[in-house]
């Protein structure tokens, strides 16, 4: 199998994180999604990554999907509850850290057209907080839910240093400090000036 992803994608940087904590190979294809590459769209045809490729040729599209495709590769695997109440609260904090990676990602693509702002913008930046004071209260409660969280937070410092998450929720800050210090984390986390 093979994951199309660009370095700077974060849902992919989720998945290859996943992957490594999962004791997986999980190739990266470089793939930049603006580009409009045909191996991408062939995959995909949203034009989005992550796309991924199985070795029958099949593809999974879109993060949970493959998320919850690499988690069931590894049978008693630890770091999401396979059922009840606390699978679902799991894939609940996977979605609202994903939310927060949307938002920020209209803000990106309107910031590189040069539009910083205006009622849709500002609407971004209101859910990316609330959400990020929910997350807060959602550490610990399962490992891949922790690995979402701190892939999002890293994001908005790759992107939008200028987002004081850390001073807003110290916990957030907590984690941040221990998983970003990983191999995982320290493996994909996006090169300088990226
Ligand atoms: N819901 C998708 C979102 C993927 C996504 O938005 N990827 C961005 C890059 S990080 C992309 O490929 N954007 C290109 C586009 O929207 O055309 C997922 O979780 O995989």
């Amino acid at each position: 199998m093979k994951l199309l992803a660009s370095l700077t994608s974060p849902y992919g940087r989720k998945l290859r994180i996943l992957a490594a904590e999962l004791g997986l190979d999980l190739p990266l294809v470089e793939t930049t999604p603006l580009d409009d590459p045909a191996v991408l769209l062939a995959a995909n045809p949203l034009g989005k990554v992550p796309a991924l490729v199985l070795d029958d040729g099949s593809v999974i599209v879109d993060s949970p999907v493959i998320a919850a495709w690499l988690l069931a590769q590894v049978p008693g695997q630890a770091l999401l509850p396979i059922a009840g109440p606390a699978h679902w609260q799991a894939l609940t904090t996977e979605a609202l850290a994903d939310g927060i990676l949307d938002a920020a990602i209209v803000l990106r693509f309107n910031a590189v057209q040069g539009v910083t702002s205006g009622l849709w913008l500002d609407r971004q930046y209101r859910a990316i907080d609330r959400a990020l004071a929910v997350l807060a209260g959602r550490i610990g409660d399962s490992g891949f839910g922790d690995i979402c969280i701190a892939v999002a937070c890293e994001y908005l410092d790759l992107r939008f240093p200028q987002i004081d998450w850390r001073g807003a929720n110290p916990a957030l800050a907590d984690l941040q400090a221990h998983l970003g210090e990983t191999p995982a984390f320290i493996a994909t986390r996006p090169p300088a000036g990226a």
